[in-house]
């Protein structure tokens, strides 16, 4: 007798992706689909049920058009679906799942109260850890007693694994202790939009978090992907599967001279499928004006092949060269006016460079 089930979370619907610009509906749109390849993955591996731990909704306050259509594509599922509230969507009085406008179906179970599922068919108990709130000091599996006679032990919780890096205190911490302690065969963990640990690793520990099925943003370093998990007795198995649509992309770039231009035109050239991938490109170092120019001229000719793309040079200064001088008159207002920024020593070097940059615009028209 072995069980087999999807593991997904932090699915987000209802998240504006307001600084995507005219991706921003088409992002909203994924994370929908996402919900439906999610469905598609259980089906396909057979599985005998999918759980969601967590954050399924963006918020309590989302729209019931939004509601409605996420509720419509969990009723077409083959497959029960054990969803938890986390802490975006938890279950507090105002909590999206107590309105009437989400009607998932009865295969649809959203286990809001802290007690045991027993699924007698699979031998196996469910230990769901619906948010109450949307902060809280408290472990979510602090009530979680192993005290049922099935065969399998699974938990679904969302919350903070306090042996990773980004720990605040009212983010319902888990300890490893505890999530070991409890000597479950399995814990389903949401929250954390990466999976972690990678299962592709390590299949050492009985937590995971499966991350977010569509990824929300840039910075995530292993987003769109479930988990699919197979328990037999006195052993485990965890497989992560990619579902993702769009790719979130950093592309760092050390500035220079001319010669920077080309390198960054090459990294656009070698990506694939650009029209589904977003990139953040973050230059750094110190460039002239004129290459500061020339790298934007052919990063807004690249703009039009990909989802998006978005410049950040905050991290790099520009300083006026040799080649930016002769484009000027010698000892006109514009080489005057490079020659006192760059020599003002008591302005902040980012607002120097951001000045040169405006005053080298405004002389060149
Ligand atoms: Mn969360």
């Amino acid at each position: 007798m072995s069980i087999r089930f999807i593991h997904t979370a932090d699915l987000q619907i209802g998240m504006t992706a307001s600084g995507s610009g005219a991706m921003a509906s088409a992002l909203r749109d994924a994370r929908v689909q996402a919900l439906e390849r999610v469905l598609a993955v259980g089906r396909e591996r057979n599985a005998d049920f999918i759980v969601i731990a967590g954050d399924l909704f963006e918020g309590n306050d989302i729209s019931l058009e939004l509601v409605r259509r996420t509720a419509s594509v969990l009723q077409s599922s083959p497959l029960p679906v054990y969803i938890i509230a986390g802490n975006h969507d938890h279950a507090g009085p105002e909590s999206i799942y107590r309105n009437n406008a989400f009607e998932p179906g009865n295969h649809v179970e959203v286990l809001l109260e802290h007690t045991p599922r027993i699924l007698e068919p699979l031998d196996l108990a469910l230990y769901p850890c619906s948010c109450l709130e949307r902060r809280s000091e408290t472990s979510p599996l602090s009530w979680i007693q192993k005290d049922v006679s099935t065969r399998f032990h699974v938990a679904i919780a969302h919350g903070s694994w306090t042996g990773g890096p980004r720990l605040q205190e009212n983010d319902y911490p888990m300890s490893t202790e505890e999530l070991e302690g409890l000597g479950l065969d399995y814990i389903a963990l949401g929250h954390w939009h990466s999976t972690y640990p990678d299962p592709d690793r390590t299949q050492s520990g009985a937590f995971y978090y499966s991350g977010t099925p569509e990824p929300t943003g840039f910075g995530e370093r292993d987003s769109g992907n479930v988990l699919f998990v197979e328990l037999d007795p006195g052993s485990r198995k965890v497989e992560k599967i990619p579902v993702a649509r769009y790719k979130f992309l950093d592309i760092d770039v050390q500035v220079s001279d001319e010669t920077s231009v080309a390198d960054i035109a090459r990294k656009f050239d070698s990506l694939d499928s650009p029209d589904i991938t977003l990139v953040r490109i973050r230059l750094k170092g110190v460039a002239g004006l004129s290459v500061h120019e020339a790298i934007h001229e052919m990063i807004e000719q690249e703009r039009s092949r990909f989802a998006l793309v978005r410049i950040d040079d905050s991290g790099m200064l520009v300083s006026p060269g040799e080649k930016d001088f002769a484009q000027f008159a010698p000892g006109g207002i514009a080489s005057v006016t490079f020659r006192l920024l760059e020599q003002s020593d008591d302005i902040d070097p980012r607002l120097r460079s951001r000045a040169l940059d405006l005053a080298y615009r405004f002389f060149k028209t």
